[in-house]
């Protein structure tokens, strides 16, 4: 075993990450059998999408999450492109209750694919992610004090969440290297997913296997589909800094196609991984005109949020915590809301069992309707999920998770007197 200097050790990273200078560069007596933790057994060595650092760092649009996340669906590389699959679809059971509760049968599902190359200096990946979630209809599935968006275009969806578009994201992303450690990157999306917030819920390993959105979505990461984004940052070990323009309107009700492009916000985001168990990001977003209800209000986003991840033989566990606050510009010079929201969630799989737990918190003023009061709103879920292996790289999961929601005294005429609960048991089939 060769001494380690430190020249050494930084080649034996790019040698791990950078699959040209994996090649190019092969170190005598350097075992490249040994490929590093996070990688699976016969893929291709393949880099993060924005630069020379572990895949599995890569979240959902340019979003990291720590390195040490577990990799997730199916690697493939053929003439000289690499990338992976991955996706889910659910069955659900939704039942939600009190007098605002519903109940509902519907099917969720995410496909995402990459395909990597190098060209020129450095490196240039698709990214695609598909939903069958408009077949569950424009009115989303009952979820309690969820609110945003809406389903016919005149009026909000409260009380349910959207259903996600056919079209998540189609975008490309062209990164070159600066440094050994460092390099820039530009990322387009149409439609994509721009620097403001934490991963994507359905990207979080912590949030993954709740069948539920957060209630805090919209004031977290509901920007992760827009029609236009182009983003453009640096990595510099373990620091990346990006800003996005973007479109700052949430989709509307016609949810199987494209829709208008616009680049008439704007995003900035600071990405911390200290190690490969910690990632935080803080970010801010100025977002044109985002409710088509409301197309004169302006919000302002501010963001923070940090991701801890612990592998371990046989499973691991993840922690996010999250805080976001929505500042409405209403544009008739009246000061606006100010609107804070936090999230923790946590996932923790040990072989084929999951235990999922969410809380959060959030103030709200759209919940009922004539009344502009910000109602502190809260809810805490408890899931489990059991994945058993039907094909070679398929689970079935068989889920249930619970929800208690818990609404303030001037709200209680609504939701009634006693705390309104969910109840969502789930099939899924998963790749992995
Ligand atoms: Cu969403």
């Amino acid at each position: 075993m060769p001494r380690l200097t430190r020249p050494t050790l930084v080649r034996a990273l790019l040698c791990a990450f950078v699959p040209t200078l994996a090649h190019a560069q092969q170190m005598p007596g350097m075992d490249m059998s040994q490929t590093p933790k996070d990688t699976m057994p016969g893929m291709t060595m393949s880099s993060g999408t924005l630069g020379a650092y572990a895949m599995t760092q890569d979240a959902s649009g340019t979003a990291w999450q720590p390195a040490s996340t577990p990799m997730q669906g199916l690697m493939w590389s053929s003439g000289g492109w690499s990338g992976m699959g991955h996706g889910y679809a659910d069955l659900v059971y939704d039942h939600q209750s009190g007098p605002r509760g519903d109940d509902k049968t519907f099917s969720e599902s995410m496909l995402m694919a990459t395909a990597q190359h190098s060209a020129g200096p450095g490196t240039l990946t698709f990214k695609s992610m598909l939903s069958l979630d408009p077949a569950m209809g424009p009115y989303g599935y009952p979820l309690l004090l969820q609110t945003g968006e809406t389903g016919n275009g005149t009026t909000p969806l409260t009380d349910r969440q959207h259903p996600h578009n056919l079209l998540m994201e189609l975008a490309g992303v062209y990164a070159v290297p600066l440094a050994p450690a460092s390099s820039a990157f530009l990322y387009v999306g149409f439609p994509g997913e721009p620097a403001l917030g934490p991963a994507t819920f359905m990207h979080r390993f912590s949030a993954q296997d709740d069948p539920a959105a957060p209630i805090t979505h919209h004031w977290l990461d509901s920007t992760h589909i827009t029609f236009g984004v182009v983003t453009a940052g640096v990595t510099h070990g373990p620091l990346k800094v990006e800003a996005s323009l973007f479109n700052g309107r949430e989709p509307d009700q016609h949810r199987w196609g494209f829709q208008p492009l616009r680049l008439d916000s704007w995003s900035t985001r600071v990405t911390l991984n200290p190690t490969r168990d910690l990632s935080f990001q803080v970010s801010y977003g100025h977002l044109h005109s985002p409710e088509q209800l409301t197309p004169d209000v302006n919000q302002r986003r501010l963001t923070a949020s940090g991701t801890y991840n612990r592998a371990f033989t046989g499973g691991n566990w993840q922690t996010t915590l999250a805080w976001g606050q929505d500042r409405d510009s209403p544009g008739d010079g009246e000061p606006g809301a100010v609107l804070n929201a936090w999230l923790l969630e946590s996932a923790l799989a040990i072989g084929p069992h999951t235990i999922f737990a969410r809380a959060e918190t959030v103030q709200k003023n759209d919940l009922v309707t004539g009344s502009n009061a910000a109602a502190q709103v809260s809810e805490t879920t408890l899931g489990y999920v059991y994945d058993i292996p039907v094909a070679r790289h398929v689970a079935l999961g068989l889920g249930i998770q619970g929800t208690v929601n818990y609404v303030p005294a001037p709200l209680r005429a609504a939701y009634g007197a006693s705390d309104p609960t969910g109840v969502m048991p789930f099939l899924r089939l998963k790749i992995r």
